[in-house]
């Protein structure tokens, strides 16, 4: 074993990548902003500076533990430096934090506050940059950018997007799409990786509360809404309980109180996508043809395909997404069932993603050029109309979804999860190749956040390699793997934030450094503690294919309804 002192205490060296990551295990939370654990290694911040017996001032981001250190991590003088850097960030950034969308959650106003600036004595005549609100999805404010570079590397390193870099020199240094261009004009595909890293305000989801608020608030309106699988296990983060803590039924109170008529949950219709995507995959590998077959229900995924390997969108499935199929099969079902014509019928999604928003607006998912989905918001949204009611959430008494699209198995729930959509279709796969039922539902092999998941499971005679990709940069190594000849996968599972929906970056922001493991966890929990886990199971799939889905997956109204072309 090997030791180090970290202020006057003797602390174990495990198997931290950096003395940072030590630091922060013994409880003392250092500042930073360039520094994320799925992130290289930047050292531009600086705030991380630590005293070091010997060897003086140093990032401790950037310094590999050694036994025998000794370690100071507040000395008046790094505190001092620290103070410095910041007030020569905050003289270069817009001074608008009452009215700025990541206000109680952006690091440069909690670190001012922790380190006790009370002036900015640099001010000087500050010319406000252009906002970029171009793109679908998110606001990009270069006044706010901290220049911590997080959104360039996400881009890069977690997507292999490179839709942002740094443009100029010195002191005109920026953040910006290629060629100064808008970020809907570069090859940016809405994922927001880039905003879920970001410290500060500078990169956001686009808000969009004020269309629902005036949708409640407009009485000839019936509006509707589906709640995505992942929302369940982190909106209550913004009230006080845990990650991966499931709340359902608080959450369908709240909306109730919003003002929302009809609360649906998407998981219903991700049950619909496993029985349509399912038929798809028996079939092609039946046929032996176009395989593997990717999921194609992360919209930024579909995105990125359609830009970098059209020659592969054959592969994808022609599956809409869950958001998708439940935005049809409710323009076709509700207006006869709540008794309300469509243009009076208002739907709302909450996801946990911005690129659905991107999604929504495809003119694919238009009819008879209205949007089916009125508007996408992201947790956070959703959780903001909450607290500007002044609701109580944790305090709710828990209320059920509306029947009958808010009925799900808990394979609709595990889509949310790196693995969950693999693990939802080999449930009703092995049930549809043998013709037998399957007691067993976990497919613990799917599971877990390995970058490239590997497993091949037999059922019945049949073979199927699946692979499951979490993260832009991993699918891209399969496709190239395609192009290549290499690739002897069936089904390839694709998401791209890293961990699944859970993670998506229209999440709130978490302090906890396990919040994904508890999200997933959720989502897991929820599975088990609902009465079916199988989506061919789903009593109200089967009634609504015999009232609106043309009898059978894979059926002429099915592909009308549920299925999609892409764009080359
Ligand atoms: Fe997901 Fe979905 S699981 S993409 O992560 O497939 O956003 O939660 O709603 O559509 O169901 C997101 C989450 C969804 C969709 C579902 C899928
Ligand atoms: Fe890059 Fe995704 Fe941000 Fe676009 S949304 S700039 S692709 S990280």
């Amino acid at each position: 074993k090997k030791y180090l002192t970290i202020d006057n205490r003797r602390v174990e060296i495990k198997n931290e990548r950096n003395l940072l990551e030590i630091i922060r295990r013994t409880g003392i939370d250092l500042p930073t902003f360039c520094y994320h654990s799925e992130l290289s290694i930047y050292g531009a911040c600086r705030l991380c500076v630590v005293e070091i017996e010997g060897m003086g001032i140093v990032t401790s981001c950037s310094t590999t533990p050694q036994e025998g250190m000794v370690v100071s991590t507040n000395t008046n003088e790094l505190r001092e430096m620290r103070k410095v850097y910041l007030k020569l960030l905050l003289a270069n950034h817009h001074q608008t934090c009452t009215t700025c969308s990541k206000s109680g959650a952006c690091r440069l106003q909690d670190l001012s506050n922790r380190l006790g600036i009370r002036e900015i004595p640099f001010s000087e005549e500050y010319k406000p940059k252009p906002v970029d609100s171009s793109s679908p999805s998110l606001i990009r404010d270069p006044n706010k950018c901290v220049l911590c570079g997080d959104c360039v590397r996400a881009c890069e390193e977690i997507q292999s997007v490179g839709a942002i870099d740094f443009a100029n020199r010195g002191a005109d240094t920026i953040v910006s799409p290629a060629f100064l261009k808008n970020l809907d004009a570069v090859e940016c595909v809405y994922c927001g990786m880039c905003a879920g890293v970001c410290p500060t305000g500078s990169i956001t989801p686009k808000f969009e509360t004020e269309k629902v608020w005036n949708a409640l608030n407009d009485k000839k309106k019936t509006v509707a809404v589906q709640i995505a699988p992942a929302i369940r296990v982190a909106i209550g983060e913004m009230f006080g309980l845990e990650p991966g803590e499931v709340s359902t039924g608080r959450l369908v109170a709240a909306m109730k109180l919003l003002g929302f008529d009809q609360v649906y949950d998407t998981s219903f219709a991700a049950d619909l996508t496993v029985l349509e995507e399912s038929t798809e995959f028996i079939d092609r590998k039946t046929k032996g043809e176009k395989l593997p077959l990717f999921t194609s229900c992360c919209p930024a995924w579909v995105k990125f395909a359609e830009q970098f390997y059209p020659d592969l969108l054959g592969n994808l499935s022609s599956c809409r997404s869950p958001q998708q199929m439940f935005g049809s099969v409710a323009r076709k079902t509700l207006p006869e069932q709540l008794n309300v014509k469509n243009e009076d019928l208002y739907l709302v999604s909450i996801m946990p993603c911005t690129a659905k928003k991107f999604e929504a607006q495809r003119d694919e998912f238009k009819t008879d050029g209205h949007r089916d989905v009125d508007v996408v918001l992201t947790t956070q949204e959703l959780g903001m109309m909450i607290k500007e009611a002044g609701i109580d959430f944790s305090g709710l008494t828990p209320e059920s979804l509306d029947m009958p699209m808010g009925f799900k198995t808990g394979a609709g729930v595990i889509f949310g999860v790196t693995g969950g959509v693999s693990e939802a279709v080999l449930r009703f796969a092995a049930e549809k190749l043998t013709g037998k039922k399957v007691a067993e539902t976990d497919y613990n092999q799917v599971r877990g956040n390995e970058d490239i998941r590997e497993t091949e499971i037999e059922i019945g005679d049949i073979k199927l390699k699946l692979a499951v990709v979490h993260g832009l940069k991993n699918a891209r190594k399969v496709a190239e793997m395609i192009r290549a000849g290499e690739c002897d996968y069936d089904f390839v599972e694709v998401m791209s934030c890293p961990g699944g929906c859970i993670a998506g970056a229209g999440q709130p922001f978490s302090k906890d450094y396990n919040y994904k493991q508890k999200r997933q966890n959720g989502l897991y929990v929820s599975d088990k503690g609902l009465q079916l886990h199988k989506s061919q199971d789903n009593p109200y799939l089967q009634s609504c294919y015999a009232d609106a889905l043309g009898g059978e997956p894979g059926s002429h109204t099915a592909h009308e309804l549920l299925h999609t072309k892409y764009k080359t």
